[in-house]
């Protein structure tokens, strides 16, 4: 008897460390399936599903045919998802810190360590019920790509495709802007509705949007962010043992970012190739994208966006 009670302790012992609690999270990306963004997403879950048995799992749902990029946000936040692969710009719904993510100057391991990613924590936790993971896109500045030429920083008269991360800027050159996703930029570009549009420097052959853009300005301005974002309440539900797992995973991937090095300069070649043809303006150019976030996002948030230009800037 006594022999048969130890072997079911053991046994619950055994199951409760290795199978009882596993947790499945479901992800869903704000970005395309078939793009670099969640290409470069899959190594990482497949790693972490291997080696999280009993622990943790990820399920990766999709992109924007299973949900609007711009509602990815708010599914986090309400739990409708556990994590997203997404950009601040596309949850500004929730508040507009979320767009000063792109103003981060240091790599991750840096913003970990100067308590950056705590005041993330902070804000993310207070205003957005999320968990801030970790960044998956770092290395990346933004540009402006046309179809028209221009020979100064003056886009008055010209109408673009942009995001929250770019709008202010680009009105603040005198540019009239519309807000898409990006799964409607090739067409608005097409139909000639607007002239050129944002987007980081890398990504747009993955649209093809290389057929319909003839100028890129340099320099860049900001960097991208895509980062995993998770539901606080879930979150909360992890052991310490899970929480570790995951934040292991995410870490490694993240001070992996330097990959995107890389594939920004073969794309830069790309570019080249395809026929396009870069419009240079000076720093003055990308000092100006800076100082109109900043002043913005201070104004948006006089609490927290000082503290963010503090922990965020070089
Ligand atoms: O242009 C966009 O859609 C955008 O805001 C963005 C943000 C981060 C990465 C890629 C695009």
């Amino acid at each position: 008897m006594r022999k048969i009670a130890f072997a079911l302790a053991a046994l619950g012992l055994a199951a409760g460390q290795a199978g009882a609690q596993e947790v499945t999270l479901r992800v869903v990306s704000a970005f395309a399936e078939n793009t670099t963004y969640v290409k470069n997403l899959e190594p990482m879950m497949k790693k972490l599903n291997a080696e999280g048995k009993g622990v943790l799992q990820l399920n990766f749902i999709g992109g924007p045919k299973a949900m609007p990029p711009f509602e990815v946000g708010n599914a986090v936040r309400t739990g409708v998802v556990d994590i997203g692969m997404t950009t601040g710009a596309f949850y500004t719904n929730i508040m507009p810190e979320a767009d000063a993510l792109k103003l981060i100057q240091l790599p991750g391991h840096e913003l970990r360590k100067n308590g950056g990613v705590d005041l993330i924590n902070r804000i993310w936790n207070e205003k957005a019920n999320m968990q801030y993971l970790g960044r998956v896109i770092d290395y990346t500045p933004f540009h402006l790509y046309l179809t028209k030429k221009i020979d100064k920083p003056d886009l008055t008269g010209l109408k673009l495709r942009i995001t929250p991360v770019y709008r202010d800027f680009f009105q603040a050159l005198g540019a009239t802007v519309m807000q898409t996703a990006p799964g409607e930029v090739y067409t608005a570009l097409e139909r000639g509705v607007v002239d050129g549009y944002g987007w980081p420097i890398n990504g747009i052959f993955d649209f093809n949007w290389h057929e319909k853009t003839k100028f890129r300005v340099d320099p860049g301005f900001y960097s991208a962010e895509v980062s995993l974002v998770m539901n606080l309440d879930k979150w909360k539900s992890l052991s310490a043992a899970q929480k570790e797992f995951l934040m292991r995973h995410v870490i490694a991937h993240e001070n992996a970012n330097d990959s995107w090095k890389k594939v920004n300069e073969d794309d830069i070649r790309k570019q080249a190739a395809a026929g396009i043809q870069v419009i240079r303006f000076d720093q003055k150019y990308v000092d100006r994208a800076y100082d109109v976030a900043w002043t913005n996002a201070i104004k948006a948030s006089p609490t927290y966006g000082p503290q963010m230009r503090k922990l965020f800037s070089r």
